[in-house]
């Protein structure tokens, strides 16, 4: 078996030690961090992700395994940070009201880190205005929304609403991401950027300071 299915069965196992043990093997041996987070951790978590949706596999043992993903990512993220052009801005980024996914926010700020952009990480189950309260006391050039339930979807409407509100909607780049959301919902609740996967969020973030 290669390393990167060893990866992903490990992930899927919830072995969070062998995780760690094995990127930093990957690594050793010269695999790209990128192929390690997408054919190891992400196959892993999307194999995951699959039993979680047929009732093969429950909430504990979801939580395990992305446990086990974190342990991984995290010995990635000094390579993933180490790529790409530097560039100012700073930015603040949440997971939405009433989602507690957090996996894919992070892996978002993890790159924006690697691209030079400071993150001004919220957690998750952040309201609406806390978006804005942040982004105005941190003086922040982007604010970005990440969701992975279709019922907390509308928050990200909220936070541009809310933005409108403070007076700060034409200062403040609304960037939208997660898996339920694509481009037709961010035209349609008028956020600016809508991107699919992290690097790509990276990018688009970078672009937006200069
Ligand atoms: Co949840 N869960 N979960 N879950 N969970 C999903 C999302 C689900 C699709 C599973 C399924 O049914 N197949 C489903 C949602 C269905 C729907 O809304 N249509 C679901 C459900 C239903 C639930 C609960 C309601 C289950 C329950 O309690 N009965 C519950 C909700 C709790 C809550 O939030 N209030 C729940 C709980 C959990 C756990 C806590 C157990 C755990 C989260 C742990 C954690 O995050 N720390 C969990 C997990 C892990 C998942 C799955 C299996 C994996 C999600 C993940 O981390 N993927 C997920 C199934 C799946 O996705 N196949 C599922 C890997 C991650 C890297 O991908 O977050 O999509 P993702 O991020 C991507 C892109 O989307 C993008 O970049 C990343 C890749 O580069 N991206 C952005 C993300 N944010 C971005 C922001 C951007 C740009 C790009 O710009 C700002």
């Amino acid at each position: 078996m290669s390393t990167l299915n060893e990866i992903s069965q490990a992930l899927q196992s919830g072995k969070a030690k062998i995780v760690k043990e094995l990127v930093q093997k990957a690594i050793d041996d010269g695999i790209s961090a990128g192929d390690i987070l997408n054919n190891g951790l992400l196959d892993g978590m999307s194999v995951i992700g699959d039993k979680f949706k047929k009732d093969e596999i429950y909430v504990p043992d979801v939580l395990i395994a992305a446990r086990a993903m974190n342990a991984g990512t995290e010995i990635l993220k000094p390579l993933l940070a180490s790529s790409g052009t530097k560039a100012v801005g700073k930015v603040v980024i949440g997971t939405v009201f009433g989602d507690l996914h957090d996996i894919g926010k992070n892996l978002v700020k993890m790159m924006m880190e690697g691209r030079g952009l400071e993150v001004v990480d919220l957690g998750i189950n952040v309201p609406a205005q806390k978006f804005i309260d942040m982004a105005i006391q941190e003086n922040a050039q982007i604010i970005c929304c990440s969701t992975l339930l279709t019922t907390t979807m509308p928050e990200m409407e909220n936070v541009v609403n809310a933005a409108k509100n403070a007076g700060i909607r034409e200062k403040v780049t609304i960037m939208i991401g997660g898996a339920p959301v694509n481009q037709s919902y961010c035209d349609k609740i008028s956020a600016d950027i809508y991107t699919p996967d992290a690097a790509s969020a990276a990018e688009e973030a970078v672009k937006a300071c200069q």
